[in-house]
């Protein structure tokens, strides 16, 4: 029987299941034929891993791979319950705080390679880890948005290492007791983006949707953010602060090197500046994650849904 060993944690109370041994033979090509190897010949490894009856419709997976740079020191593969990512903020400070908690990094900078590209990470200590985040910018500025049920709605179209629609809450409230709501709202605008063929400047589908508000009582803003697989990110989402970043920056709302707070849904906060390089926008984004679970995958043959209880 096969054995896949995972580590779990969880960044701000959003779930990373960190792949580390007894994943499938993705062969030695680059990352990017790694990652395309995954998706189209052992997607298994992903709905075994973040579907019930194993994790909650919440959990991120992260395959840890071999850098094909053998100068950066790790590469990882992100999914979720519905596809993949091309990266996730919370997931790598995950990663970074399991390789501490393995003993396989130390307080230090590293380079991690993305399938969108090379992030660097700074272990502080205790799970506390800055990510310097791929490039970020906002493409488009106030794009109307047909929302069924709440009209037209204007937002942001912003690259964060994802695609996401910044959209001002509507008067709903940014509070976990509204967190129905939210996501009846968000998926409306969701729908919205959809049905209107919205998309990103490499006509790349716009799958998640930001719905951003005020500060207050010590934070600059809060957040809630409904992602691709219909479920909300439990922290304040590390692609997604980077989107909320290089739309502040862009407005004159944030200087180079300012600290800006963002607060999750359920309250976590993440530590964000921007940083100018070669021209380009860099977010870094920082938060803590603690390890919750170290286990074993198992695969009975016998079990129907040993590869997950597909929606
Ligand atoms: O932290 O970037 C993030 C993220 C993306 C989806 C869930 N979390």
């Amino acid at each position: 029987m096969e054995k896949i060993r995972v580590i779990d944690s969880h960044t701000a109370g959003e779930p990373t299941r960190l792949v580390i041994s007894g994943a499938p033979d993705l062969g030695g090509g680059s990352l990017a034929e790694r990652f395309a190897q995954l998706r189209e010949n052992y997607d298994w490894l992903r709905t075994s891993l973040c579907l019930e009856p194993r994790a909650s419709e919440a959990a991120v997976g992260a395959l840890l791979c071999e850098p094909d740079d053998p100068h950066n020191d790790a590469a990882v593969i992100f999914f979720n319950n519905s596809g993949y990512l091309g990266m996730c903020g919370h997931a790598t400070i995950g990663l970074v705080a399991t390789l501490e908690y393995l003993g396989r990094m130390n307080v230090g900078e590293y380079r991690i390679e993305t399938p969108v590209g090379v992030v660097g990470a700074r272990l502080h200590g205790n799970g506390r880890v800055t990510v310097s985040n791929v490039a970020s910018y906002r493409f488009r500025k106030d794009v109307a948005v047909e929302a069924e049920g709440y009209g037209t709605v204007k937002g942001d179209i912003a690259w964060g290492g994802n695609w996401f629609f910044l959209v001002r809450d509507p008067g709903i409230g940014l509070r976990k007791a509204n967190l129905e709501k939210l996501m009846g709202f968000s998926k409306a605008v969701r729908k919205g983006l959809e049905t209107a063929s919205i998309r990103g400047d490499d006509e790349a589908e716009i799958d998640h949707v930001e719905v951003v508000g005020e500060g207050g009582d010590g934070v600059d803003g809060r957040n809630f953010v409904l992602c691709p697989g219909a479920e909300y990110d439990r922290s304040p989402c590390g692609t997604g602060v980077s989107a909320k970043l290089a739309c502040l920056y862009s407005d004159g709302d944030l200087k180079e090197g300012e600290v800006w707070l963002q607060a999750g849904i359920l309250g976590g906060v993440f530590e964000g500046k921007v940083h100018i390089v070669n021209g380009e926008l860099i977010p870094q984004i920082t938060g803590e994650a603690f390890v919750s679970a170290e286990s074993y995958i198992v695969f009975s043959p016998c079990d129907p849904y040993r590869h997950g209880i597909h929606p």
